[in-house]
């Protein structure tokens, strides 16, 4: 199944896909972005597995981190970062694959927010920092692009009381500023973790139609990543 290239585990196939990574805040209008792409017949889509992070043998990890983060924040981010590492395995036929977030940004936004907020004890940080380690030094996870659907964290907040998922009703203003500032260090100012891919971004403050034109405009470019 595996084979081995730069001294990394390659899934044997693997190398001739090309990726592209859909990152952005909670709410920023990623599902949107995706189905828009989905139409398009040279590409795959990848959705974040958040149905398993919902129900894993009848448990609900990332209702459990909402109510305890300090409790549960490391059982839900070692099991998210183990389905994020299966979607960038994941074997497609097209010759793109477009997948919601990353292995990348589970760790450096959502895992560091925990950590930075005092909610996650240094020896969970500890652990998952050793995985997150092992996985990307000797596994072979390539990202051709990065596109940032660029919000302010007020208008993901509007949206996020609009979908009314019930798990994210605990969700205050402050968690969606956190998680934008540290993609904002991440992804525009470069200050804080290495960039697996070059970063498009897309400003994301406006409403559907606008999106859509904004998507149609960047198409080319976007697939373009298909052919480095
Ligand atoms: O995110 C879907 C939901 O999943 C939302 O409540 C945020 C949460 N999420 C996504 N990734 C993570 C990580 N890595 N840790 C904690 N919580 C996470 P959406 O932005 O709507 O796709």
């Amino acid at each position: 199944m595996f084979s081995s290239f730069q001294g990394k585990l390659v899934q044997n196939g693997q190398k001739k896909k090309a990726v592209i990574c859909i990152e952005g805040n909670i709410a920023s209008g990623k599902t949107t972005c995706l189905e828009y792409f989905s139409k398009t017949t040279t590409l795959e889509v990848l959705a974040e597995p958040i149905s398993k992070w919902r129900n894993v043998h009848g448990h609900n990890p990332l209702a459990l981190m909402y109510q305890d983060p300090e409790r549960w924040g490391i059982t839900l981010q070692t099991y998210i970062q183990l389905t994020m590492l299966d979607r960038h395995l994941a074997s497609v036929s097209a010759p793109v694959m477009m997948m919601e977030r990353s292995i990348f940004s589970a760790k450096y936004i959502f895992v560091e927010n925990l950590y930075r907020s005092g909610k996650m004890p240094e020896v969970d940080y500890a652990v998952l920092s050793e995985w997150f380690h092992w996985i990307t030094t000797n596994i072979y996870l390539p990202v051709d692009l990065i596109v940032y659907l660029q919000t302010s964290p007020q208008t993901c907040h509007e949206r996020l009381k609009q979908r009314s998922r019930e798990e994210e009703k605990v969700i205050p203003l402050e968690y969606l500023e956190s998680i934008h500032q540290l993609y904002e260090d991440w992804l525009i100012k470069c200050t804080s973790f290495t960039l697996p891919a070059p970063v498009l971004v897309i400003p994301s403050d406006h409403d559907l139609q606008k999106m859509l034109h904004q998507y149609e405009e960047h198409r080319d470019k976007i697939l373009a990543a298909s052919h480095p």
